[in-house]
């Protein structure tokens, strides 16, 4: 299914023009298309534009801003594999061994967990479903890009862009669809700005009947050392600790939150679905998370326990790793048939 969407979400600082898609082909032939365009080239006397390339047989989408940031995106899971800052400073972490050649899912950048956060044995319509479900385990269609209006040559050109991506029942394997046999529409964008990525989704019922969802997006973030960090805006919060059996339900206390040993929590911050949170290290924020209609914030990391995960290297990667998951994931989001839900995050890097 091809979508037609319209920017639903206007950023309110950066009303972005919104380009149609091109109406492209069931399946993109970029591969196999005679004269295929690499990069998008600057127009001459145009402002210096984000250049957009497809790579690896059209499996690979890249970003960079005139300004010197970049993103990656594989088609698989449009799981973003890396986010650069000006400076080429890679902002996520990735392990050695994560496969990227969509065989499985992605270790690391920033996969996508729909319509099941981990496995939920006791939720009939979604037990079916491998752990997180198959969005960041199914091939994914590029819908086309979109840049700021902003753009200018006193500016330095394109300030964002815009990727969006689609996947419906259509995309799903068989063994998906008789998994979670419900249509659905999901329209996921990735913007890349000067001083931070957004990504957001759109989840539509395109079916006849009522279904549930859970949503998150699972950041690896890069750090220097986890024992230097220190993560705010979950203090005096509930949580649940998946660590400690049985699973229960705690509350924070009101100091940050430092990482001594395995950790994997489902936070609802006290401060609501719009509140930051923050990740510091040596006391200085490094990076911080805007939420929008994203009630739970996880966290993870597995410690020495990294050494039992196959595609996690090097075994030593957990110091250099938090993960901080932006998600609905404290209960079900129920959409009627015909209704749209939408959420997204910002991350800053500083
Ligand atoms: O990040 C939260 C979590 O649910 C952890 O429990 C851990 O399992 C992690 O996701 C990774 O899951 P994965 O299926 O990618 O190994």
């Amino acid at each position: 299914m091809l979508y037609r969407f319209h920017s639903i979400h206007q950023h309110p600082h950066h009303p972005t023009q919104h380009i149609q898609p091109l109406p492209l082909p069931k399946q993109p032939q970029y591969g196999r298309r005679p004269n295929k365009p690499t990069a998008l080239a600057a127009t001459p006397g145009l402002a210096p534009q984000a250049q957009l390339n497809i790579s690896h047989s059209n499996s690979r989408i890249s970003a960079v801003l005139p300004t010197g940031e970049s993103v990656e995106i594989l088609l698989y899971g449009a799981t973003i594999i890396s986010w650069k800052d000006a400076k080429g400073e890679e902002k996520l972490w990735l392990s050695e061994k994560a496969k990227t050649d969509g065989t499985s899912a992605v270790r690391g950048g920033i996969p996508l967990v729909f319509p099941v956060f981990g496995k939920a044995p006791d939720h009939a319509a979604t037990s079916k479903l491998p752990q997180h479900g198959f969005a960041r385990t199914s091939r994914w269609e590029f819908l086309g890009k979109s840049t700021s209006e902003s753009s200018s040559s006193t500016d330095g050109g394109d300030s964002s862009v815009k990727l969006d991506f689609g996947l419906s029942s259509n995309n799903l394997s068989e063994e998906s669809k008789k998994a979670w046999p419900y249509e659905f529409g999901l329209i996921y964008s990735v913007t890349l700005g000067k001083d931070g990525l957004r990504t957001s989704m759109v989840v539509r019922n395109e079916g006849e009947s009522a279904w549930e969802f859970q949503v998150l997006m699972h950041s690896y973030l890069r750090i220097a050392g986890i024992s230097n960090i220190s993560i705010m805006g979950l203090e005096s919060s509930s949580y649940v600790d998946k660590v400690t059996a049985p699973i229960s339900t705690k509350t924070s206390p009101s100091a940050p939150l430092t990482i001594t040993g395995v950790t994997d929590r489902v936070y609802t911050p006290a401060g609501g679905p719009e509140a930051p949170v923050a990740v510091l290290e040596g006391g200085k924020t490094k990076f911080s998370i805007v939420r929008d209609n994203l009630n739970e914030v996880v966290v993870w990391n597995p410690w020495t326990d990294s050494k039992n995960i196959a595609d996690f290297g090097p075994v030593e990667g957990w110091k250099n790793m938090i993960c901080v998951e932006a998600g609905a994931v404290g209960g079900w989001q129920k959409l009627e048939a015909g209704e749209t839900w939408e959420g997204g995050q910002v991350i800053t890097a500083i």
